[in-house]
């Protein structure tokens, strides 16, 4: 009989079957542990925190990792809106992959805002008899440098923004499940920000070569590997050189979505779950979003386009309005880097402040 697929099976079953087939990320009894410190401190002074995930997941093709899937995401949309969350009296577990953009150094990290522009080297002065100048911001920099350092200053000395990375689909799985258990003391202190985007297709771990794939032929008693199918062999189109070359076919089985089991197990009773619903086709941005909803029965979907998300986001809410667009107006798209995300993020900061949950100090 054929093994059932992971998403033939209740969200539960899929759930052990999923973790008892990787071994836990190497980091995360120590994220855990960060984490742990991180939340009791903020239950402790009755502070909201909410976890942001942010950039995107990669899928590895090989079990010792030559080659991956990847997707687009910079993680410009975690990076602003965490920034929010703080202004708004959060503090922001930020889940994100590896290298993608993080609250505050963004404004200063990407190839067109490269932080060696904002700098320069003043002139050296008499007494210091030395001919290098300190090294210092430029004036036309200095008041939003200013301002972007002390809000990063605060932040960071009252310990209200912990930075955790993730590479692979499944390392973000297994921080998310520990991180939403670890905030169930939090109860409706709680907010649950899915902005990072995640793989929904991949290899499982019992069908992934261990080592590189290759793209020749390898000798019988050197081909230990059988992730490529023989009758995937691509012999060239030069007959007269046979390459014996190997086209790379892969078979990639869906994520399962543990949507579900973050609102009905892992996540605390009485938190917020937002989720964020991305499309390429207008036409299908609303009705997926919608479906989201209703299938994990959370609290509100964000649904964004690629090509307009930096300027248009619609908000699906079980409650009337049910469909509400957020749009940064024409005249202000070009001067923000960060686009809707200065709506978006308050908005979603005081909607949580206008319910039930207590002020921050
Ligand atoms: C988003 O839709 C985010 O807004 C973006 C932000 C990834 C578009 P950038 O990092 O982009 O600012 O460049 N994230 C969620 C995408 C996602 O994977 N959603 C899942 C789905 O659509 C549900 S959790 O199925």
């Amino acid at each position: 009989m054929a093994t059932p697929s992971l998403g033939d099976m209740s969200p539960a079953d899929a759930e052990s079957v999923y973790f008892n087939e990787y071994p836990p990320p190497k980091a995360l009894p120590k994220h855990e542990a960060l984490a742990r410190a991180f939340i009791d401190r903020h239950v402790e002074a009755n502070r909201r925190v909410v976890l942001v995930t942010s950039g995107g997941t990669t899928v590895p093709l090989e079990a010792q990792t030559v080659r991956f899937i990847d997707n687009f995401s910079a993680g410009t949309r975690g990076a602003t809106s965490a920034e929010y969350f703080l202004q708004e009296g959060y503090a922001v577990i930020f889940l994100h992959r590896q290298y993608s953009l993080l609250p505050y150094s963004r404004h200063y990290s990407h190839s067109t805002n490269c932080f060696l522009d904002f700098m320069d080297e003043a002139p050296a002065s008499d007494s210091t008899q030395s001919d290098h100048g300190p090294i210092v911001v430029r004036d036309e920099y200095q008041h939003q440098m200013r301002d972007v350092l002390r809000k990063y200053r605060y932040a960071k000395q009252n310990n209200l923004l912990l930075l955790l990375p993730f590479t692979t689909v499944s390392e973000y799985m297994f921080e998310l499940r520990s991180l939403a258990k670890l905030m169930r003391p939090l109860g409706p202190n709680a907010l649950f920000y899915l902005a990072a985007a995640v793989s929904d297709f991949f290899i499982p771990r019992s069908r992934m070569a261990e080592h590189k794939i290759q793209s020749s032929e390898l000798p019988a008693h050197l081909d230990k590997d059988s992730a490529v199918e023989p009758d995937d062999i691509y012999t060239g189109e030069n007959e007269e050189q046979p390459s014996q070359r190997k086209k790379l076919v892969i078979n990639l089985d869906p994520v399962p979505k543990f949507l579900h089991r973050l609102v009905d197990g892992w996540a605390p009773d009485g938190s917020m779950v937002v989720s964020f619903k991305l499309e390429t086709d207008p036409s299908l941005l609303v009705y997926k979003a919608r479906t989201a909803l209703q299938r994990y029965s959370h609290h509100l979907v964000i649904g964004n386009l690629l090509s307009t998300r930096k300027w248009e986001v619609v908000f699906i809410t079980p409650d009337p309005p049910h469909e509400r667009w957020l749009r940064v107006p024409k005249a202000r798209r070009s001067k923000s880097i960060s686009g809707v995300e200065d709506q978006v993020g308050l908005a979603e900061a005081k909607k949580k402040s206008d319910g039930s949950a207590p002020t921050p100090e």
